[in-house]
């Protein structure tokens, strides 16, 4: 069967979080800056969004010259931790639309994801199971994906579909913002030939140096040189990747990182409180899909983390780590409700949103029930 995979790249995403947050911003220049705390604006453009990008802003740049490309826009501080808690429920939703096959993560243990988060706002998805390999289902699905982003999180993101990881990640920025752009397997020599070097992922300015003086200017000539003399260059094993690349070929996997997967779930409280009696039945009510979701997939978790973010914005979150892996929900209702208790005691600001997140995450082996001890 045809291999398809997804790539999901949120657009403006830092900068996008904030337009959300603050509907007084849409329609401005939103710069989001990494201040150093020097003088007033000392630091880097973290993100902006597509506005900003009008006057020539981009990430890395100094918040001075960004300010002189446009005076007039909102330059705000980053926010990580809340944009961490963000990118979470994000994953969570993309996550639910991968494979669940095993032959692609390495291991035959039992049924893994084909799911590979890369940075805070983007992942890679195989989806050759649930479209068999059809490239308009693909596009239908990534279509779903972006929509129930939008729905759930109020926030856009672009998508990438082709037969690889190198492909899907070369289209999801053509369209962006909120583009959706495929490549099959057909359309690459017409997609990859007139490309310069650097537009090939993983092919950074000193390789394409090299590539020039070998007279090499773009993809196309790339496919067609002579491995030997890539091999002599640069060795075997990047010779040899510079030649497939170059075709379009990709084999390498879309791999969990072990361990890093957390579940979570966040909501917001009906109003601004710091009563436990009002936080602990939304915190159960997150507790109960939380659990759902872990026996779905026969999964225990050793790690329960507390999300509270108060009505200053503000993102706490505060952790406990068992001292075995378990999947009981009592564990985790008691667990939960000491963590708030704690939490509460040590902070004095009243809360707006709460969620609760487990990890240390590994599947259940030939599960034990009481009986056996
Ligand atoms: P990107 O996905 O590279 O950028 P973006 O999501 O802001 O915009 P685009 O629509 O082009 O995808 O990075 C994701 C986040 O990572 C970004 O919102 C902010 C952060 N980031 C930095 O802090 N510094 C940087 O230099 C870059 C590139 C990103
Ligand atoms: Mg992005």
């Amino acid at each position: 069967m045809q291999r398809v995979v997804i790539h999901v790249d949120m657009d403006s995403f830092f900068a996008a979080i904030e337009e959300r947050e603050n509907p007084e911003l849409r329609g401005k220049a939103v710069v989001v800056c990494m201040f150093s705390g020097r003088s007033e604006l000392s630091g880097s453009v973290s993100t902006c969004n597509y506005a900003a990008r009008e006057y020539g802003i981009r990430s890395g740049m100094p918040c001075s010259q960004a300010k002189k490309l446009n005076p007039d826009a909102v330059f705000l501080p980053v926010r990580k931790d809340f944009y961490k808690t963000v990118s979470d429920e994000v994953m969570d939703i993309l996550r639910e639309y991968a494979d669940r096959g095993n032959s692609s993560n390495g291991n035959n243990s039992g049924p893994a994801l084909a799911f590979e988060q890369v940075s805070i706002d983007e992942a890679f998805l195989e989806i050759m199971e649930r479209t068999g390999g059809n490239f308009e289902k693909a596009c239908e699905l990534g279509l779903r994906i972006k929509e129930e982003v939008r729905k759930k999180e109020r926030l856009t993101c672009s998508v990438g579909i082709g037969p690889n990881k190198l492909i899907a990640k070369m289209a999801s920025p053509m369209q962006k913002p909120d583009g959706i752009t495929s490549f099959r397997p057909e359309d690459l020599p017409a997609f990859l030939a007139p490309l310069k070097l650097t537009k090939l992922w993983g092919l950074g300015n000193v390789t394409a140096e090299k590539l020039g003086e070998m007279g090499i200017e773009t993809v196309g000539e790339l496919a067609a040189h002579d491995v030997m003399a890539l091999i002599s260059a640069f060795g075997k094993k990047r010779g040899i990747w510079l030649k497939q690349a170059a075709a379009g070929i990709d084999e390498s996997p879309v791999r969990d990182r072990e361990g890093s997967e957390q579940i979570g779930r966040i909501a917001t409280l009906p109003e601004d409180t710091r009563d436990p009696e009002l936080i602990f039945p939304l915190i159960e009510r997150l507790i109960e899909d939380l659990i759902a979701k872990l026996n779905a997939r026969g999964l225990t978790f050793q790690v329960v983390t507390f999300t509270a973010i108060n009505s200053g914005f503000r993102t706490h979150t505060k952790s406990r780590t068992l001292s075995h892996a378990v999947s009981d929900r009592e564990i985790l209702r008691q667990t939960a409700r000491e963590i708030l208790e704690v939490f509460l005691d040590e902070n004095p600001e009243a809360l707006r949103r709460v969620g609760v997140r487990v990890g240390g995450l590994q599947e259940i082996k030939g599960q034990t029930s009481l009986f056996d001890y």
